[in-house]
């Protein structure tokens, strides 16, 4: 099988980035990033830990998810759930068995309103991007969520504890072995642990990256990049996941037809974006799908109303039909032509 060439050497992890950095060297390259520090000065990262939550939460009824062998897959009915007191919640995480037990992807705003105020956005979320849902994950050491990918954007904060992630890049995703069940397919049937290479031989082929999360770093992790995530010890974070309408890199939208990038775009515009929304460099998504040769997302963006005849600064002002000419692509010119 032929070996497509990963996007990036390391995963680097720095001190400080400004917005156009962020959007031009990761958003855009769709490469993850560490900030080390991004989050000291909020209040979550010098107030919350376990004790002070328990403090504030305790009487408060909770999920709490467990696994007997503290991996917490959804497949096969191997996690189950306990209704508790958030404190009774807190103890087990912090008792001896805590690896089997995990507060997963609580929404903030369903569970902990009050701490929404406590822990500012990262500052790279614009207003025009849509925040989907931000969530708390608290476990004991040991924990691990396997390996699999989310179709947002995430910015993962490390409040206390660590955290190890273990990534791979969306273009190694077909020597993933994602997972046959049509439910399951952002899973990987891969043991990354302990690899069957007899039954997942191009795993070897694939481009693994480590990082360690420290408290108060953030990590930006693109959409469908693979990740497992291991807790080395009792661990509290906080997720937000977030789309931006600029979904032309987005790796897996190539297999989308017509209908399913319409669904994709409908859902950015029920949340008031407008079809012919342009990007920093004054780009419209009509405009970068003539420009990448993507057909199907030209397609639906003109049925659902994209203007053709917006000019790009950034091509010498030229529109969707000049860029399609420009790259000789008769088809997309053709579909242009009829909708101009
Ligand atoms: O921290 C974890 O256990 C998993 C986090 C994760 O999968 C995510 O943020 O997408």
């Amino acid at each position: 099988m032929e070996k497509k060439i990963p996007p990036i050497p390391n995963i680097l992890a720095i001190e400080k980035m400004s917005q156009s950095e962020f959007d031009e060297e990761f958003f855009a390259k769709c490469c993850p990033i560490v900030i080390k520090n991004a989050m000291t000065d909020s209040q979550a990262f010098r107030e919350w830990d376990l004790g002070s939550l328990k403090g504030r939460f305790g009487n408060e009824n909770t999920v709490v998810g467990f696994s007997n062998n503290g991996i917490f897959d959804p497949r096969e009915n191997k996690i189950s759930y306990e209704r508790m007191s958030f404190a009774q919640a807190i103890d087990k995480i912090n008792g001896e068995d805590g690896h089997r037990y995990y507060i997963q992807r609580h929404s903030l705003i369903d569970n902990f309103p009050e701490l929404l105020d406590e822990l500012p956005t990262p500052e790279w979320i614009k207003d025009t991007d849509i925040i989907r849902s931000t969530n708390i994950w608290i476990g004991g050491g040991g924990c691990i969520t396997p390996l699999h990918y989310d179709t947002f954007q995430n910015f993962f904060i490390q409040l206390s504890g660590k955290k190890k992630f273990t990534l791979f890049s969306p273009y190694d995703s077909e020597i993933l072995y994602p997972d046959s069940n049509p439910i399951f397919p952002y899973i990987s049937k891969v043991n990354i642990e302990n690899v069957d290479h007899e039954k997942y031989p191009l795993f070897r082929e694939a481009k693994k990256y480590e990082l360690i999360l420290l408290p108060g770093d953030l990590l930006y992790l693109p959409a469908y990049w693979w990740h497992q995530v291991a807790s080395l010890d009792v661990s509290l974070s906080v997720n937000f996941w977030w789309r931006r309408f600029e979904f032309v890199e987005e790796p897996n939208i190539l297999s989308y037809n017509v209908n399913q990038v319409k669904s994709i775009i409908n859902f950015f515009l029920g949340q008031g974006l407008s079809i012919n929304h342009t990007n920093y460099e004054g780009e419209t998504n009509l405009l970068k799908a003539c420009d990448s040769g993507h057909l199907a997302i030209a397609q639906a963006l003109l049925e659902l109303g994209a203007d053709p005849s917006i000019n790009s600064t950034k091509y010498q002002n030229c529109n969707a039909l000049d860029i399609s000419k420009i790259r000789n692509n008769e088809v997309l010119m053709d579909l242009l032509r009829r909708n101009l």
